[in-house]
């Protein structure tokens, strides 16, 4: 059983994590406009798995009985500059994302939810990874300089990704 309190905090968290891909999917559309289509498609498949972690909050507050409300959408950026800045920003938002999830564990602890503190937990591991993926892809673009063949190699390697429900 969940709190008025917690069912009102998970469900902004679906936002949150809906957001998430949405702002991914005009990473996407930045990609494909320079025909970087192995970036694109790493963004898009981002999307995804940003679905599933909005999804996997939508059956826990319907498994706890909590009625899900589905919050509009803010519109995200849409210009961007470079390849770097797109991997800058998306590192910047998973960071965002990381703290928000801590602050809903906090609320969990605080509420003495112990359901929802092990459900959570998965989330507070999968953000390391997150932040992680994005990270490491800034730094090989930095270290390419942004440009030339560099970049031709990973967009092929990125080309490859495709979308694999992550262990729940
Ligand atoms: Fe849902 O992890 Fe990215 O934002």
């Amino acid at each position: 059983m969940l709190s008025e309190k917690m069912i009102e905090q998970l469900n902004e968290q679906i936002k949150y994590e809906l957001f998430s891909g949405h702002y991914y999917i005009s990473m996407a559309a930045y990609c494909a406009s320079k025909d970087l289509e192995g970036f694109a498609n790493f963004f898009i498949i981002q999307e995804q798995e940003e679905r599933f972690h909005a999804m996997k909050f939508f059956h826990y507050i319907n498994e706890q009985g909590g009625d899900v409300k589905i919050i509009g959408l803010d519109q995200p950026k849409t210009d961007f500059k470079s390849l770097e800045e797109v991997f800058d920003l998306a590192w910047r938002h998973e960071q965002f994302v990381t703290k928000r999830i801590h602050k809903l564990m906090d609320f969990a602890i605080e509420e003495r939810d112990h359901a929802t503190q092990s459900f959570l937990k998965w989330y507070i591991d999968e953000q390391v990874e997150e932040e992680s993926t994005m990270l490491s892809l800034l730094r090989k673009i930095q270290l390419v300089g942004g440009k030339g063949h560099g970049i031709l190699m990973l967009d092929g390697e990125l080309a490859k990704r495709q979308f694999t429900p992550p262990a729940a």
